[in-house]
């Protein structure tokens, strides 16, 4: 446990946009207060933005990705300034990981492996931006046709609140390894590391105006940025309705999109699995983040033989479970924010009612200030595939259970529902292995691991309703740039 947390994070205060290189208040002086997670008080405010303040953050993206060195400059010396900002991070290490925990509510050790990746991502990118290039096609006699990968301008960023430090990097790393500009739009609930990362480019050197941040509500600073007319690409991970908000103001200029929009993720449990391996990454799948993941492993599917001893050796583990303060480090912390918390609450009553089984339950501990957002963890069991907890994403610490009876039927239930984001499958058949992550519907499927090392380097993104678009490794280089075809004739 780190000692006094407070001490760490720099001091409570005023945080502030970045707009062209400077640090500015919202032009109507408008702050929104900043609430901790662990005990409900404020510590802290952010610019309230309108479209006036985006506006400004987009012109001065623009007149850098129009006239400035950026686009033009040499990937290699892009990625300098990525892996320069990677050395800050790590350097102000202790303070972001305080700063994320606090802001957000999750154990400092999550904050401190925010901080890791985040830090790899700008390593990641820092070394990638000069490793993409074009083909040479072969075309008509007389002809010779080649391909560039070119940015595709000014791109807005808008991230959400569970992991803001690591969706941060991973759209600031690849949008700006291509020598795109970026206005970046963290959520209202937990903006603080966007801006302090944001101040930490001001010092690796970027140039003014590449990377933008401005805070503020989604339905006023977001949706002014995601229909500005000056902005040429959209990515956005988030909740679906956003999603299709966004999607919705984009499609008025035309521009395109990257949507992570969340899951339903199933993990298949065959009855030749390696259980004791399996456990403690089925219970950290949907305890990580306190649920608040968009990869969280929220089903599992237990085939029938074996499903009454995963079901109680699951529900021994959840029942000893203790949510509490992001410093006191405990399995997990709170939820974001008091909607989210009644979000989970709601979704668990609901099911409790319809008579699922609750065949384990955490606790809350009992040191953790009542006026925190926190929620037990809850397992449930023997939950039929077509119930609301088995169909709609909680966020939250709520797991259920199914038991299925074949191969297909395993198939059938991991692609039942209308995400498609990640599956885990734990078998030893290395043929079954192949053919089942063959057919789940997922834009990651992981055999006997789930989530296993953060995956910087791993394409990332979904099928259905859990978007469209990759993110993270090269992937994310190509959505972060156009292909331009150049022809030569030279008969
Ligand atoms: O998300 P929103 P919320 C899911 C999760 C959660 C639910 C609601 O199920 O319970 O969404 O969370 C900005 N135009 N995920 O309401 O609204 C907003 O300011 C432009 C899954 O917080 O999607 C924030 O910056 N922007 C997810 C960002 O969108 C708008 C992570 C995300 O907020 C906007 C978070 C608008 N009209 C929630 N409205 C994942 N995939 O990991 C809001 N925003």
């Amino acid at each position: 446990m780190v000692q006094n947390l407070s001490k760490v994070v720099a001091q409570d205060k005023n945080f502030l946009n970045i707009i062209n290189g400077r640090r500015v208040p919202a032009l109507s002086q408008e702050t929104i207060t900043v609430l901790c997670p662990s005990d409900g008080l404020a510590f802290a405010t952010i610019p309230a933005g309108n479209a006036d303040d985006v506006d400004r953050a987009v012109g001065a993206a623009r007149e850098a990705f129009d006239h400035g060195p950026w686009s033009r400059m040499p990937a290699v010396d892009r990625g300098r300034l990525l892996t320069r900002l990677g050395q800050l991070i790590e350097q102000h290490g202790d303070e972001l990981a305080a700063l994320e925990s606090r802001d957000t509510g999750k154990p400092i050790r999550q904050g401190r492996a925010d901080v890791v990746a985040a830090m790899r991502y700008y390593e990641f990118y820092g070394g990638a931006g000069d490793k993409i290039h074009g083909d040479t096609i072969p075309f008509l006699d007389g002809y010779t046709a080649l391909t560039l990968r070119e940015p595709h301008g000014v791109v807005a960023g808008i991230i959400p609140w569970n992991y803001p430090m690591q969706i941060m990097a991973r759209v600031v790393g690849a949008a700006l390894a291509m020598g795109n500009t970026l206005v970046i739009k963290p959520a209202e609930d937990a903006s603080l590391s966007t801006i302090r990362i944001g101040e930490l480019a001001m010092e690796a050197g970027f140039p003014d105006g590449v990377l933008n941040v401005i805070t503020g509500y989604g339905r006023e600073a977001g949706a002014a940025l995601s229909s500005h007319p000056d902005i040429d690409y959209v990515t956005f991970t988030g909740s679906p309705a956003t999603g299709t908000a966004i999607q919705q103001a984009a499609a008025t200029n035309n521009r395109g999109v990257t949507m992570e929009l969340g899951g339903k993720s199933p993990q298949i449990v065959f009855a030749d699995a390696d259980i004791e391996k399996a456990l403690p990454v089925l219970v950290n799948a949907i305890i990580q983040n306190g649920g608040q993941t968009c990869s969280a492993g929220s089903r599992i599917l237990i085939e029938r033989p074996i499903y009454e001893e995963v079901a109680a050796a699951l529900g021994e583990r959840f029942d000893k479970l203790v949510a509490g303060p992001h410093d006191a480090d405990l399995d997990l912390g709170a939820m974001i924010n008091p909607a989210q918390k009644r979000r989970v609450e709601n979704y668990v009553a609901a099911a409790a009612e319809t008579g699922i089984d609750v065949v384990g339950r955490g606790s809350i501990d009992i040191n953790a200030p009542v006026a925190g957002f926190y929620v037990a963890p809850v397992l449930f069991g023997a939950v039929d595939p077509s119930a609301i907890i088995a169909q709609e994403e909680v966020f939250g610490p709520v797991l259920s259970l199914f038991a299925f009876d074949s191969e297909l039927d395993a198939i059938r239930l991991a692609n039942s529902t209308e995400y498609g984001l990640v599956a885990g499958l734990w078998t030893k058949d290395g043929a079954r292995q192949h053919r089942v992550a063959k057919r789940v519907r997922a834009g990651q499927v992981f055999v006997n691991a789930y989530g296993a090392g953060g995956g910087i380097e791993l394409p990332f993104g979904g099928f259905k309703k859990s978007g469209h678009g990759r993110e993270k490794g090269f992937e994310a280089l190509y959505d972060m740039s156009a292909t331009k075809t150049i022809i030569f004739r030279h008969d």
